[in-house]
């Protein structure tokens, strides 16, 4: 028999290999994308474009009986109800089936020379500038996508004050109160996050979400669903749909293959059970393209 020792040597040992077997099996962070967790605008190597970029695009929509708008109840603010009688809720517009306001991004793959897309810190054609604007007493657009640091300018075009309140999970909180005829006010993400909620003091039922990424391959679907992501190298990508609803939103994944000059497709669904998917989505492997490097 062994002795007291040696029997907590042997369970040490075990335990240890248990404990290399787990570490080695991690996956790796999948956020070096667009996703939470990247970090600053400018760091990592810069991508040079080679002219065989292509594009994803595809369509988003919706399964089963879409959920209507429903009626806003301005009366707190008769400026709101004078300008927006009919003010409907945004965070489900679905038309024909086919769902807007749904942002679609890369979060993260490997380029055909394995590099990987977390890697680069600046692309050519980096969007310069976006616009969130308060009329209406809501916002437009609802959902915006910028890259980390791009300028977002923020407008009232209301006769009443607003107060814009960015509430982020990795950026600094910004609050600022813009009256009416006030000037534009311009404010920048420095850390990449999908999404962050953009809300107004003074009217409780205004919300957008602004994606901070550190590439500019994003895009954000529009009445008809669709949508297109441009200047893409070649390469193997887990794109990703995301929609608000619920504490963080809901995402949707498909892997998808952009071979050099190609035209890579990822069409997503989202909406009710009654399709049988299940409430948490699962990944979806689809798209078949000839796989140019493995994982
Ligand atoms: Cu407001």
């Amino acid at each position: 028999m062994l002795s007291k020792n040696a029997r907590l040597w042997l369970v040490s040992l075990v335990a240890l290999g248990l404990l290399s077997l787990a570490s080695s099996c991690t996956p790796k962070s999948g956020d070096e994308g667009g996703g939470e967790g990247g970090g600053e605008g400018g760091g990592g190597k810069a991508y040079a474009k080679k002219g065989n970029e292509g594009t994803i695009s595809g369509v988003v929509s919706y399964n089963g009986a879409a959920p209507e708008g429903k009626k806003i109840d301005t009366s707190a603010d008769s400026a709101c109800t004078s300008k927006s009688p009919d003010l409907k809720t945004e965070d489900w517009v679905v038309k024909d089936g086919k769902l807007a306001n749904t942002y679609v991004y890369i979060k993260d793959g490997t380029l055909a020379d394995n590099s990987k897309i977390g890697d680069y810190g600046t692309f050519p054609d980096m969007p310069t500038g976006a616009t969130l604007d308060q009329n209406g007493c809501h916002y437009q657009p609802h959902v915006v996508g910028v890259v980390v640091n791009e300028p977002i300018t923020i407008k009232n075009s209301d006769p009443t004050t607003h107060n814009i309140h960015f509430t982020p999970k990795s950026n600094p909180d910004w609050n600022q109160s813009q009256p009416n005829g006030a000037s534009p006010l311009t404010h920048k993400l420095s850390h990449a996050e999908v999404l962050v909620p953009v809300k107004c003091n003074q009217h409780p039922w205004m919300k957008s979400y602004v994606a901070v990424s550190k590439h500019p391959f994003f895009a954000v679907t529009a009445e008809d669903g669709s949508y297109t992501i441009k200047g893409v190298p070649p390469g193997k990508y887990t794109v990703v749909a995301w929609h608000e609803g619920g504490a963080n939103g809901t995402e949707q994944k498909l892997e998808v293959t952009v071979a050099p000059n190609g035209a890579g497709k990822a069409d997503f669904s989202f909406g009710a059970t009654a399709m049988g998917q299940p409430s948490s989505w699962p990944v979806v492997e689809a798209i078949e393209f000839p796989m140019l490097n493995k994982h």
